[in-house]
């Protein structure tokens, strides 16, 4: 008989992981079980808005047919090879992800901070081989409160303590300057010829959904330029469409793919660009690092690689998903959904002493509670939503993101923008 039970109510399924499994998150006690475009269900049935989206990993919704398709398809074909060999999928697939980004090549990874790994080796190997840094002496400027990942390398320059504490000896080799502070990175660059590059989010997710100022990231990138330094643009959470425009760092374009006025003012071209999470659909772990071959090249065989990264099924559901995004407009409707939520909600919140604000661009935002961070009115306020039919969860203490697929209708959002405040009106703080 097999072990894995397939009627498990939510409060078995829920002991089973507290028992069997590490307890390295917290999760709203809700059992999800099934899910179809912005819609999940739990164990009992119940149906939900998700309003999370796996972290902005399922833009494309949960299921999407076409992505599931390209999945089921090539699994009953080939799943993996290694590297060791070519496969018929991985170059068909690095033509489409190249051309589709605008870059000269793509390196295939799994997850997000595999990737924003291999962008930290292929910045440091350039700045050796290219810049002429002494070996061992590169640094990378990175902004506090950023989010990268949880690898020891990626820990070391978090300055989130439960993301840290007690996992050193820390990677050496970062420096740390304010998020949306150029003055702060032109004098980190100053009179330092040790300056790989800077890693940056174009919009600061976990940490609150923080959208800069409108020129941080082009005045950015011109400061790197001015030094030698490499423009690193982590795009795992805000690209993919999710914040209105393919990438965040695209600015006002909502085309969708790679925009052939890459010349428009608002594009910000980075040197190396990071993929994760809704490259592939949320349907399997896909990652990339996008660069031009003069950074690309520095990396030779045998010096970088990963047993499943390119694998036949992540080349298939990447370009799957990357087509979705194009075909069904993902880009144009989460900045036309965003700015309606936007708006709805910040006039709810003018009535309410429960929220002091909200805040994103395109389908990612968040509304700040005011309450402390230490406070559980945030979660207390989730769970709420939960029993109103919503998912959402704190970033941290105070601050609710809202992030729903991408293939939201006007109605389902406004549907939401009603169980929201409804919420919000009805709410007791415990
Ligand atoms: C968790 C946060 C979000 C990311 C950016 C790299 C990665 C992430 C900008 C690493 C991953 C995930 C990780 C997940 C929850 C989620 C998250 F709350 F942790 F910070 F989205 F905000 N760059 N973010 O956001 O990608 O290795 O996870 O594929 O660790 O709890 P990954």
């Amino acid at each position: 008989m097999s072990v894995v039970e397939n009627n498990l109510s939510s409060v078995q399924a829920m002991e089973l992981e507290n028992k069997y499994g590490a307890h390295n998150y917290h999760p709203l006690p809700v059992v999800l079980d099934r899910g179809e475009g912005v819609f999940v269900w739990d164990v009992e049935g119940k149906k939900y808005y998700d309003f999370l989206s796996a972290y902005s990993a399922v833009n494309q919704g949960h299921c999407h047919p076409r992505i599931v398709g390209a999945l089921v398809d090539q699994a009953q074909k080939l799943t993996l090879t290694s590297r060791a060999f070519y496969s018929s999928r991985l170059g068909q697939y690095e033509k489409f992800a190249s051309e589709y980004f605008g870059f000269d090549k793509i390196l295939p990874m799994n997850t997000g901070a595999e990737a924003v790994e291999t962008a930290i080796k292929l910045c440091r190997k350039w700045a050796y081989e290219k810049k002429g840094i002494p070996e061992n002496d590169a640094q990378i400027i990175v902004c506090d409160n950023n989010f990268h990942g949880r690898t020891t390398t990626v820990i070391s320059f978090s300055n989130d303590e439960d993301a840290r504490k007690n996992f050193g000896p820390y990677t050496p080799g970062f420096i740390k300057i304010p998020y949306n502070d150029v003055e702060a990175l032109e004098a980190a660059m100053a009179n330092n010829n040790n300056i790989a590059g800077f890693l940056v989010e174009p919009i600061q997710g976990e940490a609150g959904v923080y959208v800069p100022s409108a020129d941080f990231i082009a005045k950015a990138q011109a400061v790197c330029k001015k030094n030698n330094a490499l423009f690193i643009a982590d795009e795992v959470q805000t690209g993919i469409a999710r914040t209105g425009s393919l990438l965040a760092v695209c600015g006002d374009c909502s085309c969708g793919s790679s925009c052939e006025n890459t010349a428009q003012s608002s594009y910000v071209r980075p040197d190396i660009l990071i993929l994760g999470k809704a490259i592939s659909g949320g349907a399997y772990p896909v990652s990339a690092v996008l660069a031009d071959d003069a950074i690309m090249n520095v990396i030779k065989p045998g010096q970088h690689g990963s047993t499943f990264g390119g694998n036949p099924i992540a080349a298939e559901v990447a370009i799957a998903a990357l087509e979705v995004v194009k075909d069904e407009a993902l880009a144009a409707n989460a900045r036309r959904l965003g700015n309606l939520f936007r708006a709805e909600l910040s006039k709810f919140i003018e009535t309410s002493d429960l929220v002091n604000g909200v805040r994103g661009r395109g389908l990612l935002n968040a509304i700040l509670i005011n309450d402390t961070e230490e406070s559980s009115t945030a979660w207390d306020l989730c769970m709420k939503l939960r029993d109103n039919g919503l998912l959402a969860k704190p970033t941290h203490g105070n601050i609710i993101r809202f992030a729903p697929p991408l293939v939201i209708t006007e109605d389902q959002l406004l549907d939401c923008v009603e169980i929201i405040k409804r919420t919000i009106t009805e709410f007791k703080k415990g």
